[in-house]
Order: structure tokens, then C-alpha cells, then sequence
């Protein structure tokens, strides 16, 4: 059977990547498990880097499209060595995937005076990443605004600031709306955040068991998007 690939979606401050981490080491004991975290800034990729200066470091100006495609690609570079884990039985989980990258580009084009425009069409967002993997199951870790301040407020990278903040959490409602409309989108669980970091683990971790105890699904093909 091949592995599962699992998604954790959420805003900055979601508590992301703690679950990305503490659902590996639980999977991890009774099977294998990577992780990948995206975007990838290692080494592992040629866009990695640059992303990681046009994150950092504001002097950087790169136009919304190319950043966009840039944050796609980085996925693709990505995508040979995630399916050659799944089928060698490893599961896999995505910290951030194309759900990051539509609504982070479409909540600037929200309030990008000036841009051509093009990024406001959610269509033109989801294009470059058609034909990448599809995860058997998107986990998206919700937190309101007050709890995700309390967590001690956002660094100091683009993006991580109030007004994109709420855009961003605007956008993931509409695809938490698609999911029970979309048949494509089914596998879509929203989790309270708010909770203590073992109980949303808990949570994460019941629905995952299910899916792992999926046959069916694990002998057939990973989905495209
Ligand atoms: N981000 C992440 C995007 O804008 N597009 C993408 O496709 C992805 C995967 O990068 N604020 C944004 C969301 C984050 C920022 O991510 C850095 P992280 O998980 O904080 O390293
Ligand atoms: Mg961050």
C-alpha cells in the first residue's frame, strides 16, 4: 500500500508547524513519515532562496505574478521526491500547499493598488499548480484573530501582518464554503486551533487513523490536481 499524503493548512500562528512535528513522531512509531514544509527554503530547490529573501527582506521587489509562480515551482521541485515516498509506503505530510498559495496571493490582490489585476482571479491563482498531487486529506487548523495575537503576535516577514492576515483567513473561509460543495474538495477538515496543543493533536491524530485504515484509498493512485 502506498503512503498517505496529508495536508496542514492554517494561518501564520495556527500552531502549524508544532503539529506538522508532533504527527510525524506519532506516525513515525508505527510507520514512515516525512515531512515537507513549504515554501522550501532549503537547499533542496533553486527557488527556495529566493523566496526566502523576498520574504525577509523588503528591499527585494519581485512583481505578485512571478512571486506566485515562484512559490508554484518551488511545490513542483518538490513533487518527484513526494510521490517516490508515497509509493515506497512512506506517508507524507505538507506544512502549507497550494491552499497557502492561492489565498496568500489572492489576499494581496485584495488590497495591491496597482497590480495588474491578474491575481485577483482565484482561477489564474490555481493554475500553475494543476497536475501536482492532490492530498488524500486537507487538515485545516482554524484560529481566530484574538487567539492567534495572544500566541505573541506575527514576526517581522511580508506578509505577516494584520490586514493580510484577515484577508488570508477570508480566502480559507471560501474554501472551507467549496468543500461542502465541491465534490473535489470533500476531504477537507477544519480544526479549532484554539485548543491545548495535545488536544488539537488528539484531534488531527483520530483523523488521520481513519484514513491510514483506508485500503482502498492506499492501493489506489494518488490524485492530481
Ligand atoms: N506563502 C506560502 C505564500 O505566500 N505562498 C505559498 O505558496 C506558500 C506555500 O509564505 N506567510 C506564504 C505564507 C507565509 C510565508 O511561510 C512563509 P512559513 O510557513 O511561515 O515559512
Ligand atoms: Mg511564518
Amino acid at each position: 500500500m502506498r503512503g498517505l499524503l496529508i495536508l496542514i493548512e492554517g494561518l501564520d500562528r495556527s500552531g502549524k508547524s508544532t503539529q506538522c512535528d508532533l504527527l510525524q513522531s506519532h506516525l513515525n512509531s508505527t510507520t514512515q513519515a516525512n515531512l515537507y514544509k513549504f515554501p522550501d527554503r532549503s537547499s533542496a530547490t533553486a527557488t527556495g532562496s529566493l523566496l526566502h529573501s523576498y520574504l525577509t527582506n523588503p528591499t527585494v521587489q519581485l512583481p505578485d505574478e512571478a512571486v506566485h509562480l515562484l512559490f508554484s515551482a518551488n511545490r513542483w521541485e518538490r513533487q518527484q521526491d513526494i510521490l517516490a515516498d508515497l509509493t515506497a509506503g512512506k506517508c507524507v505530510i505538507l506544512d502549507r500547499y497550494v491552499y497557502s498559495g492561492i489565498s496568500f496571493t489572492h489576499a494581496k490582490s485584495l488590497s495591491a493598488a496597482g497590480s495588474s489585476g491578474v491575481i485577483a482571479s482565484l482561477d489564474w491563482c490555481a493554475a500553475p499548480d494543476i497536475g501536482l498531487p492532490q492530498p488524500d486529506l486537507t487538515i485545516f487548523l482554524e484560529v481566530d484573530e484574538d487567539t492567534a495575537a495572544r500566541r505573541g503576535g506575527y514576526g517581522a516577514e511580508r506578509y505577516e501582518t494584520k490586514e493580510i492576515q484577515t484577508r488570508v483567513r477570508q480566502v480559507f473561509a471560501r474554501f472551507e464554503k467549496l468543500a461542502n460543495t465541491d465534490g473535489k474538495l470533500q476531504k477537507w477538515h477544519t480544526v479549532n486551533a484554539a485548543g491545548s496543543i495535545e488536544e488539537v493533536h488528539q484531534t488531527i491524530r483520530g483523523i488521520v487513523e481513519e484514513y491510514l485504515a483506508n485500503e482502498t484509498l492506499r492501493k489506489s493512485p494518488v490524485d492530481k490536481f
